[in-house]
């Protein structure tokens, strides 16, 4: 496995980063996760897109262009051979001292890690479902270290995990400041009442998602309603589906909730539509670029 980082491939033993790095000693970095179908990079450009808008807010300077950037993820596919890939897109404020002061430090380091993901992977779960729990952590505010920009600090999500884990469940759901439904802890959540789809809004704190952007998308294309609004606990625990999306996840069905069982407990005639319309355009050229 040959890794990138600024402006050379390394092999893996040897991708190494400094204990001096700010995205180590304070989690100031952003990134991006990435997949890519039968060499079709999916959604590559809006995933760009996101990564500068996230540093743009953390007031970090990608020292490269965004074509550039989009060249360096080709081109670490190439070198990997990979067609069916994980991407890793990392960029960190880079080395300086033990002061937090990110003047400190003066180049950020660019590094993408591409690694063999089976298209096929998760199959079983897509069928049988996943069972999450409300965490009692809260979603970041939208005014403070909001996942609306995708950050190398994920301990809020970290956290909502631990709390599904000590629960012997898959996932936990983050409620926002307010007590709204915001996301899952590295995914997105939708919910189906009467034919009516309906996942929580940027102001919920959500990262927005490029696969929740591409359910709204494919969900109206085929003739349901999509509400972008705020979602209260009562409304998930009562819903006829409940379904989550994310990159590495695709859409999977949420079958319980604080062991409340969601509709009947089985994936749902909605979430099934859903994900047959994903694997149909997934390795797509129009959903993506090609390696
Ligand atoms: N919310 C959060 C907080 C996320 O981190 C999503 C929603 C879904 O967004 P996308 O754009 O992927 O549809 C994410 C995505 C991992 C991993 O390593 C996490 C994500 C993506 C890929 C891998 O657990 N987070």
């Amino acid at each position: 496995m040959l890794v990138y980082i600024d402006g050379e491939f390394v092999p893996r033993s040897q991708a190494k980063v400094s204990v001096f790095d700010h995205g180590l000693l304070y989690g100031d970095g952003v990134f991006e996760g990435i997949r890519s179908y039968n060499g079709v990079v999916f959604r590559l450009i809006e995933h760009i897109d996101r990564l500068y808008d996230s540093a743009k807010t953390i007031m970090l300077d990608i020292p490269i262009t965004k074509q550039e950037m989009v060249n360096v993820v080709l081109e670490t596919l190439r070198k990997n051979k990979l067609k069916d890939a994980y991407i890793r897109l990392v960029v960190t404020r880079g080395v300086g001292d033990l002061g937090l002061d990110p003047r400190k430090c003066s180049k950020p380091s660019i590094i993408v890690i591409a690694q063999p993901m089976e298209p096929l992977l998760g199959k079983e779960v897509k069928e049988k479902g996943v069972r999450l729990v409300i965490s009692s952590v809260r979603r970041d505010r939208v005014d403070a270290t909001t996942h609306q920009a995708k950050t190398l600090n994920y301990l809020n999500s970290i956290l909502a995990k631990v709390d599904a884990i000590n629960a012997g469940v898959d996932d936990a759901i983050l409620l926002d400041e307010r007590g709204f439904v915001s996301e899952a802890s590295a995914a997105n959540l939708f919910i189906v009442k009467s034919d009516v789809i309906a996942t929580p809004p940027q102001t919920a704190g959500i990262l927005p998602g490029i696969t929740r952007a591409t359910v709204i998308e494919l969900a109206k294309k085929i003739g349901y309603s999509v509400e972008e609004r705020d979602i209260t606990p009562h409304e998930l625990l009562t819903a006829d589906e409940v379904f989550l999306t994310g990159t590495a996840a695709e859409i999977v069905p949420v079958v319980e909730v604080n062991r409340r069982k969601i509709g009947d407990g089985k994936l749902g005639p909605v979430t099934r539509r859903l994900i047959e319309e994903f694997e149909k355009i997934k390795g797509d050229p129009a959903y993506g670029v090609k390696v």
